[in-house]
């Protein structure tokens, strides 16, 4: 199975996120739960990936259709959307990821702001990816309703969330294959509705944790994480 190597990013530093968008990654994902993105650093965002060669989505803070509203304003290509507790909370996140009639997404698009064109409704509706996370334990025990909710794209597995509840490491568990662990039944609760199922993993042996799993669209690394190692990889070649 190939997996689609998207890198997250906490920075929200807009050169870096246009050097990112172009560094060979599948697609990137703006973290606006846990990084530094509020709602006008979230117009910037956009301005400065309106020519992204790859796909860009949003991690909104929450279960907020205000915010998921912004986020696709602004250009992004879905959204991931975080401490959804059961199928009440995936229903609200779907709706408003999605213009009437199949949701609720107010009009509003950025860019004719900055001079680009508006959305056509129909095309916004196909193209938008409204994955929801499953990081908790109500998110967990709900699953299969979760997946089987109009308008929820794919199941996107929160590993060190789930790890916290769980009493375990995030390796532990993206590591467990038994019948009836966490990733399993996100995995099985994705394939039995046909939909998408993705995760964050943040290392390759994570990924490779998660491609045993079946699982092919992960978050690979983090800008933090590919600074760093760039800049190990330069002093350990380099001589005092
Ligand atoms: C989690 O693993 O809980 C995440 O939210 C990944 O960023
Ligand atoms: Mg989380």
């Amino acid at each position: 199975m190939d997996v689609s190597r998207g890198i997250w990013t906490s920075t929200a530093d807009l050169d870096l996120l246009r050097r990112l968008v172009r560094a060979g990654f599948d697609w990137l994902a703006v973290d606006a739960q846990h990084g530094p993105v509020d709602r006008g650093r979230l117009h910037a965002v956009g301005r400065a990936l309106a020519d992204a060669p790859v796909p860009w989505l949003v991690r909104v803070p929450g279960v907020d259709p205000a915010w998921i509203g912004a986020a696709l304003d602004a250009g992004a290509s879905g959204v991931v959307v975080p401490s959804v507790t059961g199928r009440t909370d995936a229903e609200r996140a779907a709706l408003a990821a999605r213009y009437p009639p199949l949701g609720e997404r107010s009009w509003g698009p950025f860019p004719p702001l900055w001079g680009g064109d508006a959305p056509d409704v129909e095309a916004a509706n196909e193209a938008v990816r409204c994955w929801v996370m499953v990081e908790t334990p109500g998110a967990l025990d709900d699953v299969d309703g979760i997946a089987a909710t109009p308008g929820v794209d794919g199941l996107f597995v929160g590993p060190l969330d789930l790890a916290l509840s769980h009493g375990t490491t995030p390796e532990a568990l993206l590591a467990d294959r038994s019948e009836g662990a966490p990733v399993p039944r996100v995995v099985a609760a994705a394939e039995r509705q046909g939909i998408a199922v993705g995760a964050f993993a943040g290392t390759p042996e994570n990924t490779a944790l998660l491609r045993a799993q079946g699982i092919g669209f992960v978050a690979v690394t983090s800008d933090a994480a590919v600074v760093a190692a760039g800049a190990r990889a330069v002093l350990d070649a380099t001589a005092r």
